[in-house]
């Protein structure tokens, strides 16, 4: 069909929200992302954006009132809806976790027997505690479960992570990580064909930006008789450009190293004798 558009539901305002709108503009997708707005048009991409609350995108893309849509795996997990995983996305990473008072003597799974844990994840705590036969008592409640042991609701939590500074300042320990998670791009099972052509060109491009994301582009400067050390020093993923400088003697060499590799490669570099070193963030990178 032709004008069709991919109605893709992101999270309104909350921890995933500026994430997922900078990928989709990482995209080359421009729209308006005004406040309080419910729904917007993407001017250059056959997109529809719908701005949703985190917990309800499972069941919208389901339902089908959304075709796409970017959500915690702990959301997803939770709600167990007819959604399909289509791509990780590398932000919103934290981990659900089990916690303790810090004058609570665990050492074990086992210790929680018997215990109260307060959540707001009850189904993905029930099927872990399933899984590790622990008989614990449940208590789902719908938000600050950090306070609940020290008002008396529940002997342990059962919360999300990510710097840990929330369960410290509660006078919590966390204990066990029930899962990881991250942000995820989901999509309703059996796209029409014309929404599924949509959903590859966005995908072709999301897979662009997350490789981006991993690598940088390194500049530097060599003398030629330092070249084929610095060369099989560089981690790149393929063999570098080499490129003679106007200064004779040296060359410039060009390469693509990955993140993680990063400063460790500089430093090494560096003390081989490469100099001028640069360093560019990629925006897009095509395999
Ligand atoms: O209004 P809406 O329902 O849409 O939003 P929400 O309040 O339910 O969700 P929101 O915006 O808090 O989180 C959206 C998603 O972000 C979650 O479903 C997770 O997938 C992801 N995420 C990543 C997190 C965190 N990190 C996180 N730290 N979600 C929540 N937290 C909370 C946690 O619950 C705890 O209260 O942050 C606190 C702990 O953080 P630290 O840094 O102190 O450990
Ligand atoms: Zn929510």
């Amino acid at each position: 069909m032709k004008n069709q558009k991919l109605k893709i539901a992101l999270q309104k305002s909350g921890r995933l929200s500026e994430d997922s709108m900078n990928l989709l503009k990482k995209c080359g997708i421009r729209f308006s992302s005004g406040l309080g707005k419910l729904r917007t048009e993407t001017e250059n991409f056959p997109l529809e954006i719908y701005f949703l609350r985190d917990d309800d995108i499972p069941e919208y893309v389901a339902d089908g009132v959304a075709d796409i849509g970017i959500v915690g795996e702990n959301v997803l997990e939770e709600n167990q809806k007819a959604v399909e995983r289509v791509e990780k996305l590398n932000f919103g990473k934290c981990r659900l976790s089990l916690a303790v008072p810090k004058d609570f003597a665990y050492r074990s799974l086992k210790d929680l027997e018997g215990k109260r844990i307060a959540t707001s994840y009850p189904n993905i705590l029930r099927e872990f505690f399933v899984r590790n036969a622990v008989n614990a008592e449940i208590h789902t409640i719908s938000g600050s479960v950090e306070i609940a042991p020290s008002i008396g609701l529940a002997d342990a939590v059962c919360d999300l992570v990510s710097s840990g500074s929330t369960l410290f300042s509660n006078g919590l320990r966390e204990v066990e990580t029930v899962m990881n998670s991250e942000a995820v791009l989901v999509s309703r099972p059996n796209l029409e064909t014309g929404l599924q052509t949509i959903l590859n060109k966005l995908l072709f491009r999301l897979k662009a930006v997350k490789a981006a994301r991993q690598n940088k582009y390194i500049l530097l400067n060599a003398p030629n008789e330092k070249l084929e050390k610095i060369i099989e020093l560089l981690p790149g993923i393929k063999s570098p450009t080499v490129l003679p400088l106007a200064a004779s003697g040296w060359s410039s060499v060009h390469s693509v190293i990955n993140e993680n590799d990063f400063w460790e490669s500089v430093e090494i570099l560096k003390n081989a004798g490469a100099e001028g070193i640069l360093v560019l963030s990629i925006d897009q990178m095509i395999s």
